[in-house]
């Protein structure tokens, strides 16, 4: 059985995703101020061989490069996001006239060979000048944020018609103010309350500010989403434990957005958020996006654990269960993200969804200056095949982005876990194609693709008479 782009329809958007701490490099390059990742990544032993992001794939120098890397592929869609400490050094205030133009070079060649630029406004590297000051945790935060995102759109809003504001806000408030495991390295309940209010009030407000300016551009936000299973499906423990963490990790944030407040009744943990609330903030967190960026990798399985703080659950990871994983050890299981498509549109307010992340990191191994990464390709497939599903049966999913153009810095995870189409040397930052590339390209340019259970050979057959 095969499935063609053209099935998806024609005004379905292809592309890639990448972010700017994981691929720009240039950490100190004209006039740019640190960022907390920046400053996370100097701490000893936060990051996996303690690499961090100074150089990264070098796309600062190499975007135009990079660009022609995507134009080659038949790519025609581009998701990046912005740099804040490299347009606006201090987080606010005096802006970065080299930062800016960088970003006016990006985008004026995108748009000179026919991709589209789409921009995440905030993928995690807040300004290390506002994290000095409390960070996300601070209410403040939301006089900071405006400015940078008015600060984005009047400089690029005449160029870039895709918007989303936040980079799943729920990993960098979960990750960088609960476990402490991400930048800027916070722990506890406090943090996390107060960063993630302030995060679902900027996701909102952000929304406003840029329909206000340019009513012409389309404006989403993205969030993680995971189809969430009880371990044990008869456990009457393990099915109260999935729901809420069902609540915190796939709801927390979308639902204030959409009006309805936080999922409290599911989660009594987050009643107490209301302590960072003030006045009309309920209202002020609901924002019609006309998009919604869904991010999607596995599933996850919880089981009861009562010894877990707050939330007595646990997430029993895949080499546990001992089903196929990926280097991040999240299971290969491509009816999750059918299931979340099912599962958000739902929601009678999201009038559009858009997967903007899917992808995987697997050991990809070069063989005669040849990365064969058939795994990667059937990863892909299995997933783009459960999208289609999803849209067949009625879900306005417009678009498919795959995570990611580049082998990059994978946050706590360094330079180990490689996600990309393309292969880059560290040593040398040379760039190589995968065939995981070569089939998307391929696939781009309409020949079929070939969907699962199809033999390796028949699909390298299919990708050299593609080249
Ligand atoms: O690399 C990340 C990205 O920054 C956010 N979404 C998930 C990706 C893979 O972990």
């Amino acid at each position: 059985m095969l499935f063609t782009k053209n099935d998806f329809g024609n005004d379905f958007k292809w592309g890639v995703s990448t972010a700017a701490y994981q691929v720009e490099g240039g950490h100190d390059a004209d006039g740019k101020g640190p960022s907390i990742w920046d400053t996370f990544c100097q701490k000893r032993n936060k990051i996996f061989n303690n690499d961090n992001g100074n150089i990264a794939c070098d796309l600062y120098n190499r975007y135009a490069e990079d660009i022609a890397l995507l134009y080659k592929l038949n790519i025609p869609n581009y998701r990046f996001s912005i740099s804040w400490s490299r347009i606006i050094p201090q987080g606010t205030g005096a802006i970065n006239y080299k930062g800016i133009d960088f970003y006016n070079h990006l985008i004026d060649f995108c748009l000179e060979l026919g991709i589209e630029p789409w921009i995440t406004i905030y993928h995690w590297d807040l300004p290390e000048a506002l994290q000095r000051k409390g960070g996300w945790a601070n209410r403040e935060v939301l006089h900071w944020f405006s400015y940078f995102v008015d600060c984005c759109i009047k400089n690029y809003g005449d160029r870039v018609k895709h918007w989303m504001v936040l980079n799943e806000p729920m990993v960098f408030t979960g990750a960088g103010y609960f476990l402490g495991v991400h930048a800027p390295g916070k722990k506890g309940l406090s943090s996390f309350l107060a960063a993630a209010h302030h995060a679902a009030m900027s996701q909102a407000e952000g929304g406003r500010i840029i329909r206000s300016l340019r009513g012409d551009c389309k404006v989403g936000t993205t969030f993680s989403y995971s189809h969430i299973e009880p371990f044990r499906h008869f456990e009457e423990k393990d099915i109260k434990a999935a729901s809420k963490v069902d609540a915190l990790i796939n709801r927390t944030f979308i639902e204030p957005l959409l009006g309805m407040g936080y999922p409290t009744s599911d989660l009594k943990i987050l009643e107490r958020i209301e302590r960072f609330m003030h006045a009309h903030d309920e209202q002020k967190l609901a924002f019609d996006m006309d998009f919604i960026g869904l991010q999607n990798y596995t599933r996850e399985f919880v089981s009861y654990a009562p010894w877990m703080p707050f939330e007595k659950a646990k997430i029993i990871k895949a080499s546990i269960r001992n089903v196929e994983h990926t280097l991040m050890d999240w299971e290969v299981y491509p009816p999750s993200i059918y299931q979340s498509l099912k599962r958000l549109d739902e929601y009678k307010q999201v009038k559009e969804i858009i997967i903007t992340e899917n992808g995987a990191a697997f050991d990809d191994q070069f063989e005669a200056d040849r990365i064969d990464d058939q795994k990667r390709i059937k990863f892909l497939q299995d997933h783009m095949a459960q999208v289609l599903l999803a849209k067949r049966e009625g879900v306005n999913v417009k678009g498919y982005f795959i995570w990611t153009l580049l082998d990059n810095f994978e946050w706590a995870e360094g330079y180990y876990p490689k996600f990309g189409l393309v292969h880059v040397d560290l040593r040398t930052l040379k760039r190589t194609i995968k065939d995981s590339g070569k089939w998307y390209s391929s696939f781009l340019s309409e020949i079929p693709a070939v969907l699962p259970g199809v033999r390796d050979e028949e699909m390298n057959i299919q990708i050299n008479s593609a080249l």
